[in-house]
């Protein structure tokens, strides 16, 4: 455990880091969320999580609890394998869309359906963010990418997924709810249902998911603030907030 505390941060937050995010970027809210529901359950001393092949690659070096690395796409799997052997053990995932919804779409549709208690957090950004801008399988229809630089087409790149709704039919999971991290209303919405999404795992009741709209104003091409904007004003209305299924 760290010996010292940045003011006002979670304990679960190493003291001695600062983030590598670019300005704007969501992934350092949805981490302080995490921290801070895993701290209010009392429950840094064992949770165990499978940081992402995306932007927040290095989140291990952040928390101060136990993480390592999947491969692209098999953090449900490797979560599997360690609730399956320490079902003592908290375990979450941390996916952006690119890792979990494109290579790893086989990987947390049968997590997903399995339901062990497990929480997954997902970031939903609509773009491949580390690797530099490239389409996601959550990329709007006419949004430009690196590798749709004249718009996303559905007659040549089909249609963005909706994640939640998708594994939302599947008979497994406990929870699932969609927020998102750009203004302080939607952001304690979130801490709401990230909180829950750990307490269910306390609580052993299945899998639970979180999707996360988020920005990327580096790969979206706008500022932080139009970022937000954009994200309120186009994301979200084929993205809609709320809670997708609650074993409640
Ligand atoms: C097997 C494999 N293929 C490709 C890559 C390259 N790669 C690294 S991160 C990434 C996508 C990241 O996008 P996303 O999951 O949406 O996260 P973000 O960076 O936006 O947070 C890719 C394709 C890889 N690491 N491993």
């Amino acid at each position: 455990m760290s010996e010292t505390q940045v003011f006002g941060m979670p304990k679960v937050w190493k003291s001695e880091v600062h983030t590598h995010y670019c300005p704007g970027c969501t992934h350092g809210i949805a981490h302080r969320l995490v921290c801070e529901a895993i701290e209010e359950l009392g429950i840094q001393n064992r949770t165990m999580a499978l940081a992402p092949v995306g932007c927040a690659v290095f989140m291990h070096q952040y928390l101060d609890i136990d993480m390592m690395e999947a491969a692209h796409g098999r953090a449900p799997a490797t979560a599997t394998g360690m609730k399956t052997v320490r079902a003592d053990k908290i375990v979450f995932t941390y996916q952006g869309d690119g890792d979990l919804a494109s290579i790893g779409m086989g990987e947390i549709v049968h997590a997903m359906n399995r339901s062990l208690p497990l929480t997954v957090i997902f970031i939903n950004n609509a773009i491949y963010g580390m690797t530099g801008g490239q389409m996601a399988p959550t990329t709007l229809l006419g949004q430009k990418s690196t590798t749709s630089p004249t718009g996303r087409d559905a007659k040549v790149n089909g249609y963005p997924i909706r994640v939640s709704e998708l594994l939302a039919t599947l008979a497994g999971p406990a929870y699932i709810e969609r927020v998102a991290l750009t203004s302080p209303k939607y952001i304690i919405k979130a801490k709401q249902a990230i909180l829950k999404a750990f307490k269910n795992q306390v609580e052993n009741k299945g899998v639970s998911f979180v999707e996360c709209l988020s920005t990327c104003p580096t790969n979206w091409g706008k500022r932080p603030v139009d970022a937000c904007k954009w994200l309120e004003e186009t994301m979200m209305p084929y993205y809609p907030l709320g809670v997708l299924k609650d074993f409640e």
